[in-house]
C-alpha cells in the first residue's frame, strides 16, 4: 500500500475545521488495519446488499461460521476448540466468566490490580479502578477476588524479584483467601491496557497459567486490547508461550465494526446447555464479513511484521526521549502498543498524571492523538495502525518530542 492511500486512511476526520490528525490512537487499538481498510469497505458494501441480520440462533449463515474458524485457526493452542460470537468486548468477558463457571461448576473469579474488563456490572466488578470506572455505580458482582499484578516499574523490591513474588503472593491469596475448589477462573490481559499498558514481569503469567492447570482452574486470557498483530503477534500470550483455556477478542478483529468473540477448549465451550449463551445481534454478518476481511488483510499484508516494525521504530524513539526527560520513568509495551509512564522526577517514581494530560492535550493541539492510560493517569499510551506509513509514524514521533520539549 502506496504511503499517499495511507495518509487518506490515516489522516481522515475531522472535517469540520480542515485539521488533520495522525492517529496513534485508532480508536484504542480497534483500526489496526486502517479507518477505511479497501478490503473492509468492499466486504461491508457487499454484505450489507446481500442481508443485514437474520439472528445467528434462528438462519446461521456462513460468514459467522467462517469467523468462528478463523479464530479456532489463529488463537493459541493446538487442541480442538469451539468460538462464539458476540457485540463488545464487556460481552465476551461475561460470557466467557459464563462458561468458566458452567464448565467447572465453581463461582470465584480471580482478577489482577489495574485491570480492565469493561464497564458493565460484572465486567466493571472485575475492573479495577474506581474512577471513573466504578464510582457511585455499586454494588458490584460478587464473587471476584483480585490479586496483585507483577508490575516490574511499581514492584515495591523492584523489577528483579517481581515475578517471584508477585507469584507467591498470587497463589498465596487464592488459597488462604478464595479456596483452589472454589476458583472457576484467573481473568488477565497478558499486557493490561486501561491500567498503563503493565507487561507483566517475565515468567509470571506462565507459571500463573501452570499453577491454574494444575489446580483445574480455567486461565481465560483478555486479549480484547493485545490481539490481532497489535503486539507483534497475532495474540500477547503467545509471547509467554501460553495456550489459555478461553481467550476473549474484540476490538482490532472487525476493521472497525462492532464484533467480539471468545474462543475456548472444545470441551469448555461445548460444557454449556443448548440455548444458555446467545443474543440478537452477536456475530452481525456485517460485522463477521468486515472481520473476514480485516484477518486477511492482516494475514497478506503481515501486519504481525508490521506491529515489530513499529516497535522498532519507536522504541528507540521513546527510550532517547527517556534519557532527554527524567519525568519519563518507564518505557515499556511491545509491537505496535507501547507506553512511556511518567513521573515527578528522577528517582522520585510519584505518579505525574498533570503532565500526562497537559503532553497528550499538547500532541492533540499539533494534531498527533495519543491516549493516556495508568491506575494514577500517568501512561501515554501508543496504539497506531498497523498499517502506518514510516513517514507519518516520525512525524508523529516529533510532534510527541517537541510536547515534551514545551511542557515537560
Ligand atoms: N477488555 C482488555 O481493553 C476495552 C475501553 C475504553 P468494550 N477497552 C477500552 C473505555 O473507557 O470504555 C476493553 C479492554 C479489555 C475489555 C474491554 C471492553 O471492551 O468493547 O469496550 O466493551
Amino acid at each position: 500500500m502506496g504511503e499517499v492511500t495511507q495518509q487518506r486512511l490515516l489522516r481522515t476526520g475531522i472535517p469540520v475545521d480542515g485539521n488533520q490528525l495522525i492517529d496513534f490512537g485508532s480508536g484504542i487499538a480497534v483500526v489496526s488495519v486502517g479507518n477505511a481498510a479497501p478490503r473492509v469497505v468492499e466486504a461491508v458494501q457487499r454484505q450489507v446488499a446481500d442481508f443485514t441480520h437474520t439472528c445467528f440462533m434462528i438462519t446461521p449463515y456462513e460468514e459467522y461460521v467462517a469467523v468462528a474458524e478463523a479464530l479456532n485457526d489463529l488463537t493459541p493452542g493446538s487442541f480442538a476448540k469451539r468460538s462464539a460470537l458476540f457485540n463488545s468486548g464487556a460481552e465476551a468477558v461475561e460470557n466467557a466468566v459464563k462458561i468458566a463457571r458452567s464448565y467447572t461448576g465453581r463461582a470465584a473469579i480471580v482478577a489482577f490490580d489495574h485491570a480492565y474488563h469493561g464497564r458493565t456490572n460484572l465486567t466493571m466488578s472485575l475492573t479495577a479502578k474506581n474512577m471513573p470506572y466504578k464510582h457511585r455505580f455499586g454494588p458490584f458482582a460478587g464473587e471476584i477476588y483480585r490479586v496483585p499484578m507483577a508490575y516490574p516499574f511499581r514492584w515495591p523490591t523492584g523489577p528483579e524479584q517481581c515475578a517471584d513474588e508477585a507469584f507467591a503472593a498470587f497463589v498465596d491469596d487464592v488459597h488462604t483467601q478464595v479456596g483452589e475448589a472454589n476458583t472457576a477462573a484467573v481473568i488477565v490481559e497478558p499486557i493490561q491496557g486501561e491500567g498503563g499498558f503493565v507487561v507483566p514481569a517475565p515468567g509470571f503469567l506462565s507459571r500463573v497459567a501452570q499453577w491454574c492447570a494444575e489446580q483445574g482452574i480455567l486461565f481465560i486470557a483478555d486479549e480484547i486490547q493485545t490481539g490481532f498483530c497489535r503486539t507483534g503477534d497475532w495474540f500477547a500470550c503467545s509471547h509467554e508461550g501460553i495456550e489459555p483455556d478461553l481467550i476473549t477478542t474484540a476490538k482490532g478483529i472487525a476493521g472497525g465494526l462492532p464484533l467480539a468473540g471468545v474462543t475456548g477448549r472444545a470441551e469448555i465451550m461445548d460444557a454449556v446447555h443448548v440455548g444458555g449463551l446467545g443474543g440478537t445481534y452477536g456475530g452481525n454478518p456485517v460485522a463477521c464479513a468486515a472481520a473476514l476481511a480485516a484477518i486477511e488483510t492482516m494475514r497478506v499484508d503481515d501486519l504481525v511484521g508490521a506491529a515489530r516494525r513499529i516497535e522498532s521504530i519507536m522504541k528507540p524513539r521513546l527510550t532517547a526521549l527517556a534519557e532527554k526527560y527524567e519525568v519519563i520513568g518507564d518505557v515499556r509495551g511491545r509491537g505496535a502498543m507501547l507506553a512511556v509512564e511518567l513521573v515527578v522526577g528522577a528517582g522520585d517514581r510519584t505518579p505525574n498524571p498533570v503532565l500526562t494530560a497537559a503532553i497528550s492535550s499538547a500532541c492533540h493541539r499539533d494534531g498527533l492523538i495519543t491516549l493516556t492510560a495508568g491506575t494514577y493517569g500517568n501512561v501515554l499510551r501508543f496504539l497506531p495502525p498497523l498499517v502506518i506509513g514510516e513517514a507519518l509514524l516520525s512525524e508523529g514521533l516529533d510532534i510527541l518530542d517537541a510536547a515534551f520539549a514545551a511542557t515537560a
